[in-house]
């Protein structure tokens, strides 16, 4: 099969997985619309349809909440095959979704679309519902300046062990039977475990029971973590944001100086011990244990650092392919188990962004290739074994899809 071949699967892929102006992220195992595979999604469709592209953002925001927070999952129609579905989270908004919401990467690849293929007209109209949802972040999930995750789900890596300190002390106590969807999907050893799905629905019940006042859920919640993915991805993105402001002739003093300070708070987050910025539980102040691919999207928000980077370098260089989502010098390390090692496209690909605006252009080619390499030979799987390449998790997957279309298979990107 030739790239060229690939590309028009890949594209057959985001038009199949289309519902009509949102795209779910693969039939079966997700059959409803995701915050950040929606942003990718619309990367993916600037390569061929600007139109599309653009929709799929104003759909993900049609379903912005009054106080600024874009949900992680919004329930457009019905579909059991998804668990929890809306009556678990019980949001009370239309159209239903669930209560948290997920990296906000929105406003970064708003800009490279915008870049792509242009569409100021419908990007100066999302600019104030970017803004509004980086004030949420700001308002609803900030704790010693760096931006939290309330649920594991809400930072996207969810099984990462960069959440297992904050984990250990969720009381699942009152959680009763339930029947879970996805491991009737996809091989349940490459899932998280029941022990995850337990704390999972305690912090689902919690902010259901508070009636998702996410003021209570950050302070008196089960969970709440320092996330510095999303920490970089923020300072990024209100960079992005500060650009879009002032290409659009709006005033973007305020989302650059929430970077700024956000970048101020960054000491918060260093692990002297890993000698890396890691996750750290705000309840307890402990790092989590290891490195993760976390670390590496600092560059994306322009911090440099030379322990850091020999660091990950040396994770990068313990396996095969891509940047490994937990560190495989790490006990923790799985290297097929979702968020506990393998690889993952869409995250590589926003690494990469970060290494092509630090001028890392070699590092950017080589993984570029790798993940190229995993594609080519597995298919638009999921996530990917980063010793073997094994294919992992679901097909036919829009995000996968999405990266090859707008990044993998491309020398502009
Ligand atoms: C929970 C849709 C989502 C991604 C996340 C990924 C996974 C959901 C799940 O799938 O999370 O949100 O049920 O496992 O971890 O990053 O957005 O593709």
């Amino acid at each position: 099969m030739t790239d060229t071949d690939l590309d028009a699967m890949a594209r057959d892929i985001l038009t199949a997985n289309d519902r009509g102006g949102y795209t779910i992220p693969t039939a079966g195992l997700y059959p409803f619309q995701w915050n950040w595979d929606s942003a990718f999604a619309a990367w993916g469709f600037s390569t061929f349809d600007a139109d599309r592209a653009w929709t799929e953002l104003e759909t993900l925001f049609s379903a912005q909440w009054p106080g600024g927070m874009v949900p992680h999952i919004i329930f457009h129609k019905p579909d059991d095959g998804y668990f929890p579905g809306p009556d678990v989270w019980a949001s009370g908004t239309m159209p239903a979704t669930s209560g948290i919401s997920q990296p906000p990467v929105a406003a970064i690849l708003a800009r490279l679309i915008h870049d792509r293929v242009g569409g100021t007209v419908r990007l100066r109209a999302l600019y104030p519902k970017l803004l509004a949802w980086h004030r949420w972040w700001r308002e609803s999930r900030m704790a010693h300046g760096i931006a939290c995750i309330a649920h594991p789900w809400e930072s996207g890596r969810d099984n990462c062990p960069d959440w297992d300190p904050g984990m250990a002390n969720v009381d699942t106590t009152g959680i009763g039977p339930y029947q879970r969807r996805d491991t009737g999907h996809v091989d349940a050893a490459m899932r998280p475990g029941k022990e995850d799905y337990d704390r999972y629905l305690a912090m689902v019940k919690f902010g259901r029971d508070c009636g998702w006042d996410q003021a209570k859920i950050r302070d008196d919640g089960p969970f709440l973590m320092g996330d510095p993915a999303i920490t970089f991805i923020l300072i990024r993105a209100n960079r992005d944001l500060a650009a879009i402001a002032e290409d659009l002739g709006e005033d973007g003093a305020e989302p650059a100086a929430w970077a700024d300070e956000m970048e101020a708070a960054l000491p918060w987050l260093w692990s002297d011990e890993l000698q890396a910025y890691a996750a750290r539980d705000v309840r307890t102040g402990t790092f989590a244990s290891a490195i993760s691919s976390g670390a590496a999207l600092g560059l994306l928000a322009g911090v440099e650092n030379a322990q850091m980077e020999e660091k990950l370098a040396a994770m990068w260089d313990r396996v095969r392919y891509g940047i490994p989502s937990n560190d495989p010098a790490a006990p923790s390390f799985e290297p097929r188990r979702y968020w506990r090692g393998p690889t993952w496209p869409v995250v590589n690909a926003l690494i990469a962004v970060g290494l092509t605006s630090a001028g890392r252009h070699a590092d950017e080619a080589r993984l570029r290739r790798e993940t190229a390499e995993l594609i080519r030979t597995g298919g638009f799987f999921e996530y990917f074994d980063p010793m073997d390449g094994t294919a992992c998790g679901g097909d036919k997957f829009t995000w996968t899809a999405a990266i090859w279309l707008a990044w993998a298979n491309r020398e502009d990107a």
